[in-house]
């Protein structure tokens, strides 16, 4: 059933995961925009309840995450990982709050919309309680194709190569490369918890766990999210998912088909005007996003954009995003204001 009930212009927020790297971005993310809450709530777990979390010029305390924790609450933002999304699901539409959810225990879900407000607000019209945010890696890849799908009949087939930030495995991941980076130069042995492997100075050729025919989930992901979003299951999408020791910011390289012709310079002008888009890209001045000095940006960035000559109709390119930002937590804001009343 279509969810009816009307959002307040100022609503209370309740950030559910409030102590991760998420959960953290998410609360700056609604300080920079000004969110117009009149009340923002932190939970985590019970080991964090009376610690601190940064809001404004102050700080929230943290409460422990319990089913009465949404009472009052119009909109939980959820980044506390897919077993507590699903635990706290009922509880939080009981409560007549809209769970705006960054795991993926619901995302393939007939009555839960998967959005990413550049490519598929429409969906939004048909939510019944919970909405899903993409994963970090199919964001990325669906804001610039929107713009370029559009300009060409629809997308055939996409091969996209992942290079993701040590950061999109959480807090735990983060500390890793830094205390493993520096246990290598010191010549220690090293601490390998977060990672199936040793991170600094190294790739892992996976994320996630493995899903059948060679497949690692995060891959099967991407492929079925973004025939989700953009409403169309004859996309054909490959991925090769890999971690690398960057700390913030996945990187992409994408080669894609499109069902009609569209020449670099259109493509470019659509990137240009494309919302939630910056092309970064001078092939002879050796111009390109690079992952390393993009943390804190809001956009995704191209880079590379060339002719892929050996497919019709084919385009080349290279993408930059902040996944914390975008990928998560602006996602997240951004669906949250898209609710809003309409001023
Ligand atoms: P993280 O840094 O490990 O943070 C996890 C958060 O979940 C913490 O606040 C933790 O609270 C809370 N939590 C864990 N168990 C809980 C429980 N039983 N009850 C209540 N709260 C609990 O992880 P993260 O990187 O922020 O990611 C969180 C989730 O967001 C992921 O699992 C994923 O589903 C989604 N996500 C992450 C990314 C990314 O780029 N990192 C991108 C897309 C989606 P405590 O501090 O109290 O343990
Ligand atoms: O590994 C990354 O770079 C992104 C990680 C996302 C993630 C991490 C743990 C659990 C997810 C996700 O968003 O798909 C999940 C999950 O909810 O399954």
């Amino acid at each position: 059933m279509t969810w009816n009930k009307p959002m307040p212009e100022h609503p209370v927020v309740a950030v559910a995961g409030a102590t991760g790297v998420v959960g953290r971005e998410m609360l700056k993310v609604l300080e920079q925009r000004n969110f117009p809450a009149s009340k923002v709530k932190a939970l985590a777990s019970a080991r964090s309840a009376g610690k601190t979390v940064p809001f404004k010029d102050g700080e929230i305390v943290v409460e422990e995450m319990t089913p009465e924790s949404f009472e009052g609450v119009d909109i939980a933002l959820f980044s506390a990982g897919a077993g507590v999304s699903k635990k706290f699901r009922q509880a939080v539409v009981d409560a007549g709050c809209v769970m705006i959810d960054n795991s993926s225990a619901f995302r393939q879900d007939e009555d839960v919309p998967l959005v990413v407000p550049e490519v598929n607000s429409h969906d939004l019209a048909w939510h019944s309680g919970v909405i899903a945010n993409p994963n970090c890696s199919t964001i990325e890849m669906v804001v610039p194709l929107k713009a370029l799908a559009d300009n060409a009949g629809g997308i055939k087939r996409i091969v996209v190569n992942t290079y993701q930030a040590a950061s999109g495995a959480g807090m735990k991941a983060m500390n890793e490369l830094y205390n493993q980076t520096r246990e290598f130069l010191d010549e220690e042995p090293l601490t390998i918890e977060a990672f199936s492997d040793q991170i600094a100075f190294n790739v892992i050729p996976h994320i996630d766990v493995p899903v059948g025919d060679g497949v690692y989930k995060e891959e099967w992901k991407m492929v079925v999210e973004t025939k989700k979003i953009f409403g169309d299951d004859s996309i054909q999408v490959a991925p090769t998912c890999v971690r690398v020791p960057v700390l913030r910011c996945h990187a992409e390289s994408l080669n894609v088909e499109f069902n009609e012709p569209i020449d670099v310079d259109a493509a470019r002008r659509a990137l240009e005007a494309a919302p939630g888009v910056t092309v970064e890209d001078d092939y002879e001045n050796f111009v390109y996003p690079m992952p390393g000095l993009k943390q804190g940006t809001d956009d995704v960035y191209v880079g590379r954009l060339r002719a892929d000559t050996t497919v019709e109709n084919g385009l080349a390119m290279w993408l930059v995003m902040d996944q914390i930002r975008k990928g998560a937590a602006l996602n997240a804001v951004q669906i949250a204001e898209t609710l809003l009343p309409q001023a």
